[in-house]
């Protein structure tokens, strides 16, 4: 089908170990999902620093992947919850794990004020029919998942990031006696509905670009 970037994110001050970045491998890992897409997705653990958006996004999306699907934890968070959209600001109070903050109020000064995400709606219903309880958000936030999402979304792919809470420090057993699914499981099958989605989308998009391309060739001609 067609090439998927999935993403995830390293510690940062006040999350040491981040649960974000494993789940993004243990995605991209999902045999099942690799007979969706037809072959593996592409995986990137970004370092939670701002300068990592040059250094380890930028390259990734030089590649043009066809759909994103990003991740990221929001700790403070009770469900997992799909971002409709990311913001022109950043925080110049949280600094990023190399001790750096934003410099000025806009992340980009003269981008526009936000970046929608036109699959996100699409996905949170992928997300309820496999079975999450999951939200919609209004936006990513004023840190790094958001600086990430709004150089994503200008890329114009479909492009979604999902936030996950922390998941649960141990399973404990359900009132049936049966025991909980781990978190990070139960989200990497979630997600993969997700991928497909996007994918399709990502694929919808190429074939009409590439259908709009041969038609100003022949116009050309
Ligand atoms: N969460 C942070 C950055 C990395 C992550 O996993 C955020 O919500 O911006």
């Amino acid at each position: 089908m067609s090439r998927l970037l999935v993403t995830g994110f390293g510690p940062f001050p006040t999350v040491p170990d981040n649960p974000s970045g494993r789940l993004a491998r243990r995605l991209a890992a999902l045999r099942h999902l690799h007979r969706i897409l037809g072959q593996a997705p592409d995986c990137l653990v970004l370092d939670t620093r701002y300068g990592a958006l040059d250094t380890g996004l930028a390259p990734a999306l030089a590649r043009r992947p066809e759909a994103v699907l990003m991740i990221g934890v929001a700790a403070r968070r009770s469900r997992v919850c799909v971002e409709t959209r990311a913001v022109n600001r950043v925080s110049r109070l949280f600094p990023d794990a190399g001790g750096s903050v934003g410099r000025t109020l806009a992340f980009e000064p003269g981008g526009p004020a936000q970046r929608r995400s036109a699959a996100a709606a699409q996905v949170h219903v992928a997300l309820r029919r496999a079975g999450l309880d999951a939200a919609t958000s209004r936006d990513a936030g004023r840190y790094l998942c958001n600086a990430s999402y709004y150089r994503v979304l200008e890329q114009g792919c479909p492009a979604v990031f999902l936030h996950i809470p922390m998941p649960p420090r141990t399973q404990r057993p359900k009132a049936g006696g049966g025991h909980r699914r781990p978190a990070l499981d139960r989200w990497a099958a979630a997600f993969a509905e997700v991928a497909r989605v996007l994918a399709l989308r990502g694929r919808a998009r190429g074939s009409a670009l590439h259908q709009a391309h041969s038609r100003c060739a022949s116009f050309a001609s």
